[in-house]
């Protein structure tokens, strides 16, 4: 953490002093420690820690490479240090700010406070790449996520509702280590599998159903992200020919990813192959990087040209919804190498017809 405490301090832009890192994924990012609450001032010769009560003993065994300070009068505080060390421009995490405590720092603090988005930006771009130790960490959540799929295949039965299905990968997970689940589970079933972020419902899942399943763990505060698409019962031809395009349209994803290749490349792989029979079905982006959040920077969509480059960890995760009829999606998560791309998901992808 201390490493990555210095790398943002020589990214500071010049024109200004130092930054105010208010968010929670800012925080761990930088210091290893989770919290709901807490101000971390970065400055280019020292870095202080501001933090309340309930996390203070954690900090001051846990933090290093920067004073913690007990949370007492926050702008008081604050404004002692930047006088101590003459601050009079900060920076703050733009996308993540709300109006409110900008406004709050710009009334309260001797500094300026600067509007830019450049250290929302330099931390994004510190968090696309993963450290050996961040991988580990997605590894571990996603095998768990695995474990459970394999769980839920014997547990399934015609009659369960959406919902009994969500709460059991809930539960399951968490009995495997999971610290919870790493977004709201996504379980839809037959006509609801044509949503793509459907919520679970009470409906019960019937034979000759879709069901779609997109859930994910968190080990250590790292993520993992998967979806698998099963039949109930039957399965028609148009079913499974829908069910095999996006199989091929992942594939051809996964072909397509090696150095040099940018993110809107990776889409269109998708993209085209799904479109030559089902025009206008795949109306979202084929991934997203995957970390302390389970959205990150680069996306894999038809805007983003960041090129794909080794340590990102990516989502692949096309997927073909036919409305008012039936959809389905499939998402593994890939981290990017030298030569191509290592897929970081277990689970099986044969079409199962429980
Ligand atoms: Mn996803």
């Amino acid at each position: 953490m201390e490493d990555r405490i210095n790398r943002f301090r020589k990214a500071l832009p010049e024109g200004l002093d130092g930054a105010l890192i208010c968010s929670d994924v800012g925080r761990a990012y930088l210091t290893g420690l989770h919290s709901s609450a807490g101000t971390l001032l970065v400055l280019r010769e020292a870095v202080y820690f501001i933090i309340d009560f309930r996390y203070i003993e954690k900090a001051r065994l846990t933090v290093k490479g920067c004073e913690v300070i007990l949370e007492d009068k926050l702008s008081e505080q604050l404004n002692k240090l930047l006088k101590q060390h003459q601050v009079s421009r900060l920076g703050i995490e733009s996308s993540y700010l709300t109006v409110q405590r900008y406004q709050a720092f710009q009334q309260k603090l001797s500094a300026e406070i600067a509007m830019g988005n450049e250290i929302s930006g330099i931390l994004k771009k510190m968090r696309m790449f993963k450290s050996p130790e961040e991988v580990r960490k997605i590894k571990a959540a996603q095998k768990i996520t695995d474990e459970t799929f394999s769980h839920i295949l014997n547990y399934i039965k015609p009659g369960m509702t959406e919902r009994e299905i969500a709460r059991e990968l809930r539960d399951f997970a968490d009995r495997q280590g999971s610290e919870g689940p790493s977004f709201d589970y996504i379980v839809v079933s037959g006509k609801n599998s044509s949503m793509p972020h459907g919520v679970p419902s009470e409906k019960p899942i019937a034979s000759g159903d879709f069901v779609t399943m997109d859930f994910g763990c968190i080990i250590d505060g790292y993520c993992s992200d998967m979806t698998r698409t099963i039949a109930v019962g039957s399965c028609t031809d148009e079913m499974r020919q829908v069910y095999e395009t996006v199989l091929a349209a992942q594939n051809a994803v996964f072909a397509s990813i090696r150095l040099g290749v940018s993110c809107k490349e990776a889409d269109a792989a998708a993209r085209n192959l799904i479109e030559k029979n089902y025009k206008g079905c795949f109306g979202h982006g084929t991934g997203h990087s995957v970390g302390l959040e389970i959205h990150e920077q680069p996306a894999c969509n038809t805007r983003d040209t960041t090129l794909l480059e080794p340590g990102m960890i990516m989502t692949v995760e096309p997927g073909i919804y036919l409305e008012g009829r039936f959809g389905v999606r499939i998402e593994d998560m890939v981290l990017v190498t030298e030569t191509g791309c290592e897929n970081l998901t277990g689970s099986p992808k044969e079409l199962f017809i429980l």
